[in-house]
């Protein structure tokens, strides 16, 4: 199974994160973890730090001569900006702050999280609890999708709504869409609904506001039986809803169409089950039926709240220094983070489903894990009276 932490702040020196329990001898490149901290960073609306932090990356260990070697991968992403201009207001060493932030922002972790630790200065909560940990993730993500990717798992993401603009779907995506989607300035494939979501990220920007939206994250060719039903945290869509939701200013997760199905009769919210390959007509269950996988993509949407950093602060809130009622301090922000959110749920995906398929296929190298997932999918995953006709 799947260990995994990271740590850091957001201007501090840089951000780290220890996987642990990857199979060794998986091919593992710093490029492709780098590439997919160039693709977090994609999307309209984004603040001016995407344009001059540079995620510089380094692997620390567990990694040789390309491969892994099965010990803990340790990869560090350097903040770029700590040098720029945070090496005093963010050093470890004993000091004071130069300007206490008192103010907090209605909708973000800073209130909470200054009752919670007894702080007097906001910076000390906003500092881990911004979405800058979500680099972190995604290098963590690289990994897994790597190894997923050896046994046929493809995972991508594309943004459905933006502000108010949705996206009406007629097909699921696949790997071949990725491309088009990570050039699409929103990373949406509807041309017509990238438009009116520029625009509409380009209107809240001119009032110094903020937007939410969501995405839906797709995993293709996941084996049959990840996951289980016989206990609460073992089901998948249950680690999945988690894993998402867990993203900072997600609110929401649904699993397949799990919203749209609740108002229908049973007789219309199922996917019926066609013999002989035991495929479904339909994946209105998101891949997932009783916790487990079934065969089908997994699916899930995620709903992003607009960002509580606002450029222009309007909403009530209480300066906690001295008792009265203000707008809270101002911080640099991004108009939406939506396009990117979806990288990041693609990470944790990865995530969940390689710790899912490392419990059940288990391997200390890359060829066992890949042999037990095959020797499984070619023989177990079958039911008895199918014996010897093969899985399409
Ligand atoms: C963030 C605010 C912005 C974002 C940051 C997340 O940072 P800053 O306040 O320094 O301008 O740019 O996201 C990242 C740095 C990143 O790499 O995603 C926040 O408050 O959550």
């Amino acid at each position: 199974m799947l260990r995994w932490l990271t740590g850091g702040e957001s201007h501090g020196r840089g951000l780290a994160v220890i996987l642990e329990g990857v199979p060794a001898g998986l091919e593992l490149r710093a490029e492709a973890v780098q590439r997919e901290l160039a693709r977090r960073r994609l999307g309209y609306g984004r603040g001016p730090r995407m344009r001059f932090e540079e995620d510089r990356l380094s692997i620390l260990g567990g990694v040789r001569h390309g491969r892994t070697l099965g010990s803990p991968i340790v990869i560090e992403i350097a903040n770029s900006e700590w040098e720029r201009k945070w090496t005093e207001e963010m050093s470890p060493e004993p000091g004071v702050t130069a300007r206490r932030l008192t103010a907090p922002r209605p909708g973000h972790a800073d209130l909470a999280g200054m009752q919670k630790y007894g702080f007097d200065d906001a910076r000390n909560v906003l500092e881990r609890a911004s979405a800058r940990e979500t680099a972190a993730r995604v290098a963590a993500g690289a990994v897994a999708k790597a190894l997923l990717g050896e046994i046929g798992v493809a995972i991508l993401s594309h943004v459905v709504q933006l502000g108010s603009v949705k996206v009406t779907l007629d097909r699921l995506p696949t790997l071949e869409d990725l491309d088009r989607i990570d050039s699409s300035q929103v990373r949406c494939l509807d041309g017509e609904a990238e438009e009116l979501m520029v625009a509409a990220v380009r209107a809240a920007a001119k009032e110094g506001d903020s937007l939410g939206g969501a995405v839906q994250v797709i995993a293709h060719g996941v084996p049959v039986g990840l996951g289980s039903y016989v206990h609460w945290d073992r089901r998948l869509d249950g680690r999945i809803a988690q894993a998402l939701v867990s993203i900072p200013a997600v609110k929401a997760v649904s699993v397949g169409e799990g919203v749209e199905i609740a108002g229908l009769r049973g007789s219309l919210a199922h996917d019926a089950i066609v013999g002989p390959s035991l495929r479904r007509a339909t994946d209105r269950a998101g891949g997932v039926e009783g916790g487990v996988s079934n065969g089908e993509p997994v699916v899930a949407t995620a709903w992003m709240k607009p960002l509580a950093t606002l450029n222009r602060p309007v909403i009530e809130t209480v300066d906690l220094a001295t008792g009265q009622s203000t707008r809270s301090f101002r911080e640099r922000t991004d108009v939406t983070a939506v396009p990117a959110m979806g990288v990041v749920a693609e990470a944790m995906l990865a995530l969940v489903l390689a710790d899912e398929a490392l419990r059940k296929f288990g391997g200390d190298s890359l060829t066992e894990f890949v042999r037990n997932t095959t020797a499984y999918l070619g023989h177990e995953a079958r039911l008895p009276w199918r014996e010897g006709s093969a899985r399409s």
